[in-house]
């Protein structure tokens, strides 16, 4: 299997760390590198968002510019409760014998443990056809403004736990200043599950404006603590993605300030799917390493630029 190319993560690095432009700018550059080297590739993905403004879509501006998140019930999301009963059928094959408990995880964080790697986990049909369905694909397009690329596929299982650390404290993905991912609860979750807990991206908003400019300018490696989120931010402006299997949200992880895995006094299952514009600034450190698992079959504009194949 080939290794994916990272010229966004070289190219960031060597603006950041070697030449110490804040992460603001050295994004907006590697961004802006991405699009002139593929203006083709940019302009058929506009031109699939501006066709799908034009036409009916109950799915189109689901996730609103000022929220960054849409959270939804198992009925709401076509193809949300059967992905979930896939995820859990996955997980009782592979672990449900006590010889094959569930392993550290493919990434490095102990409480949310990446189970299977992404793209053996998109070789499940049911999970590659969710994950190119048209209500998502039709809701991060619109959301985007731009075709975006389906970037990794996750089942992560959150033990329990009592730290808090990296993901568990108030955090934005630092890749980019945007990118998508859908969680869908495959249990059935809970305040005791330690569920996926977020802010709008308003309020997020509203917080980084009471940041000194240096640290705006940097805030993509940074955590933020609980005292300076919350001290002016009531319970009701807190979303938490909880309820029974098939629910979850869609969410602007660069934009909303987020948490999970926080006090587990149970286990959460939870599948993960990122839709990233085709020219975010760092590749995903979960993303899939090819292409070369794609089965070959027929599909629509979006799904093909959403595979970039
Ligand atoms: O659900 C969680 O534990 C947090 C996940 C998270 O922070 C992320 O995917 O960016």
């Amino acid at each position: 299997m080939s290794k994916a190319p990272q010229f966004g993560q070289d190219m960031y690095r060597f603006l950041n760390e070697r030449l110490h432009l804040p992460w603001a700018y050295s994004v907006a550059l590697v961004r802006a590198a991405k699009t002139v080297a593929r203006p083709v590739e940019h302009a058929r993905r506009r031109s699939q968002a501006a066709r799908l403004l034009r036409e009916p879509s109950d799915f189109k501006n689901k996730i609103s510019a000022s929220k960054g998140i849409w959270v939804f019930d198992p009925d709401e999301l076509p193809g949300a409760k059967a992905a979930a009963s896939a995820c859990a059928k996955l997980f009782d094959e592979r672990f449900s014998q006590e010889s094959s408990t569930p392993p550290d995880g493919t990434n490095r964080k102990k409480h949310l443990r990446a189970l299977i790697p992404a793209d053996e986990l998109a070789q499940n049909d049911a999970l590659l056809q969710f994950a190119l369905s048209r209500p998502l694909l039709e809701a991060a397009t619109s959301y985007f403004g731009s075709a975006p690329v389906l970037s990794a596929i996750s089942l992560f299982l959150t033990t329990k736990n009592s730290s808090q650390i990296s993901s568990q404290l108030f955090h934005l993905d630092g890749e980019d200043v945007t990118q998508l991912k859908l969680f869908v609860n495959v249990w059935d979750t809970g305040e005791q599950q330690g569920p996926f807990t977020t802010l709008t991206a308003a309020r997020t908003s509203e917080l980084l404006g009471q940041l000194d400019r240096k640290k705006r300018l940097n805030r993509g490696d940074m955590s933020f603590d609980d005292d300076f989120v919350l001290s002016d931010t009531s319970d009701a402006q807190i979303v938490r993605f909880t309820g029974k299997a098939g629910s979850g949200g869609f969410v602007d992880t660069s934009r909303c300030l987020h948490y999970g895995s926080r006090g587990n006094v149970k286990e959460r299952l939870v599948l993960m799917i990122k839709y990233t514009p085709f020219n975010s600034a760092r590749e995903s450190a979960t993303s899939f390493r090819s292409s070369d698992w794609v089965p070959a079959g027929k599909y629509d504009d979006l799904q093909r630029l959403a595979l970039r194949v």
